[in-house]
């Protein structure tokens, strides 16, 4: 029987990269084999085998952008019996399998001869709960010629980007929309005029454009990007294609809103001149050179030196973690005016009661670091101060503050900085936090974390406790509004009143998003922290 693996379910990323096939066809693998490593901006996930069996179809390569329900490959298990029912990919999946042609018939020559012409409207389907959609894109203006099933307008929702695909093939006649307009389900957004078999029309196919409804519209005013309709001048460079069609998946469509760049400047590096979220960020960089060059306020480029004139040197490649935790931490660095608020803990008592704890525990296997207190006492203090559990819209109106509590922790890797996410911090213990935090840590270093044990982090905590230093300013991960680092501690003399005493004092080092949170909030924040750790019964209060 050949059974088909498709991609799972990879929770917000939109599109995950294949970056690696672990094997060929005809490999003989048992089920729980690992055969794919797909990763994100955010994580890196091995596909595990559900089938004991032989490869007999890769459908992928490496580089592909596939998202849920993408065929990857295909495995001949023992049964020898074909498949009857097998799962659909999603549609519009980009390694969906192309179709076998069905040999001509007479019927179907007969029936190309009789085609008919007519014209169809592509409306908003149903998008949902969603409450607002906006045109993010038209990708084909007016006179495009388009395939059945080619996306002819990208929408954008609170919750996603679709592209929404013509089911008929011909050119565009008509275009109702603009970029930026607002739309609900139903809505006209394009009319293509093509030829279909006349049992076909039955379809809901219209022959007259029709107008919306709307007074106000007038699709004199917007004939479907104007400058696009323009001969394009000739090309430099093939791939960039300002004004033209773009080939782009929705979120990268998503980062040059974001980012102000016309899509049609970039030079794709994909397949068939894609642009990929790196061809934006190149592009960025060098408007940003480009504009300091000429004297503007861009960010200076660091000059590329030859380092080989003093010396010997090696150049090492940079993991995918790494590089993808770069730019995350470049983008928050760039955008998040950052403030670190410093204090310290007293956690003499908590400490013995580690220690004593620990003991017993050790013997089932159970490691109390200081780590669980940390989270215990964190969420305590994030209940306390919501604003430290929040995310700030992008229009900088409002905050948005979460009613859970989800922790990252920080964890160091052989390929660079994972922070998996501890969810639902507030409904556990400190024995079951310090369980499932080594759990998450021991799986990032394995690299076996699901994606969805990435996501939705609401606070963050660094611990370099385990190492040393005496503080840190740790970087904000984005979009969260407050980082936790912790440094290692150490017996101090400390005041009493009459006299020094020997207290352990813990480090702490709070990093926060000053347009979300004032200094006066942070030290509150930091100064209730350590009072916690410093007396754990608070939490109980
Ligand atoms: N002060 C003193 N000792 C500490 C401590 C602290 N703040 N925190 C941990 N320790 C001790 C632990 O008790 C443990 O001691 P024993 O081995 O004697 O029992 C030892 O240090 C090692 O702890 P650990 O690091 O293995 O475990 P942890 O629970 O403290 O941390 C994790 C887990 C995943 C946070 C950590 O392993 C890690 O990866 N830290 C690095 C995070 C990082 O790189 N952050 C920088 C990001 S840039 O912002």
């Amino acid at each position: 029987m050949i059974e088909k693996v498709l991609v799972p379910d990879v929770g917000e990323a939109e599109d995950v990269e294949v970056v690696e096939i672990l094997v060929t066809v005809g490999d003989m693998v048992a089920a729980d084999d690992s055969l794919v490593v797909l990763e994100s901006d955010k994580a890196s996930m091995e596909i595990p085998s559900p089938y004991a069996g032989k490869i007999t179809g890769i459908e992928t390569k490496e580089g592909d952008q596939v998202g849920e329900g993408s065929l990857l490959l295909e495995i001949e298990t023992e049964s020898k019996t074909e498949a009857t029912v097998e799962p659909e990919p999603e549609p519009g999946s980009r390694s969906e399998p192309e179709p076998t042609p069905e040999p001509e018939t007479e019927a179907d020559t007969a029936e190309t001869t009789t085609r008919i012409e007519t014209s169809k409207v592509i409306t908003v389907p149903d998008v949902g709960d969603a409450q607002e959609i906006v045109v993010a894109e038209v990708l084909t203006p007016q006179g495009t010629q388009v395939d059945e099933g080619e996306s002819v307008v990208v929408l954008e929702s609170d919750k996603a980007s679709m592209e929404i695909p013509s089911d008929l093939a011909g050119v565009v006649q008509e275009v109702f929309v603009g970029e930026g307009d607002e739309v609900k389900e139903g809505d006209p957004l394009v009319t293509v005029v093509g030829r279909v078999a006349p049992d076909q029309v039955n379809e809901p196919v219209v022959e007259k454009t029709p107008v919306p409804e709307d007074p106000e519209y007038n699709h004199e005013e917007r004939p479907a990007d104007v400058s696009r309709l323009a001969p394009l001048p000739q090309q430099q460079d093939p791939a960039i294609t300002p004004g033209g069609k773009v080939h782009a998946g929705p979120a990268v469509r998503k980062q040059a809103r974001e980012y102000g760049v016309d899509l049609g400047d970039v030079k794709g590096s994909g397949r068939r001149g894609r642009v990929l979220k790196e061809d934006i960020q190149e592009y960025v960089k060098s408007r940003l050179s480009r504009s300091s060059d000429s004297g503007g306020l861009g960010i200076p480029e660091v000059p590329e030196v030859d380092f080989t004139k003093w010396g010997e040197v090696e150049e090492k490649p940079l993991s995918r973690i790494r590089k993808a935790s770069a730019r995350n931490l470049h983008r928050s660095w760039l955008n998040v005016p950052h403030v670190t608020q410093f204090d310290e803990a007293d956690i003499t008592d908590l400490e013995l009661f580690r220690k004593s704890r620990n003991e017993q525990l050790q013997k089932e296997g159970v490691k109390l670091t200081p780590l669980a207190f940390l989270i215990k006492a964190v969420v305590d203090a994030l209940i306390r101060f919501p604003q430290f559990n929040a995310s700030i819209t992008k229009d900088y109106d409002h905050l948005i503050l979460k009613k859970y509590y989800h922790i990252g922790i920080a964890v160091e890797t052989e390929d660079g900085l994972v922070v998996p996410v501890l969810k639902d911090a507030d409904s556990k213990g400190v024995v079951q936090l310090a369980n499932e935090s080594a759990e998450l840590a021991a799986q990032a270093r394995d690299k076996k974390l699901p994606m969805d044990a990435m996501q939705g982090a609401t606070f963050t905590i660094s611990s370099l406790g385990g190492i040393g230093g005496t503080a840190f300013t740790p970087i904000v991960n984005t979009p969260e509004v407050a980082i936790l680092g912790v440094s290692r501690s150490k017996v101090s003399p400390v005041w009493n009143g009459s006299e020094f005493t020997p207290r352990t004092m813990l480090p702490l080092s709070l990093s926060y998003d000053h347009r979300a949170i004032d200094g006066a909030e942070a030290a509150r924040f930091t100064t209730y922290l350590a009072s916690v750790l410093t007396d754990m019964r608070k939490v109980l209060m």
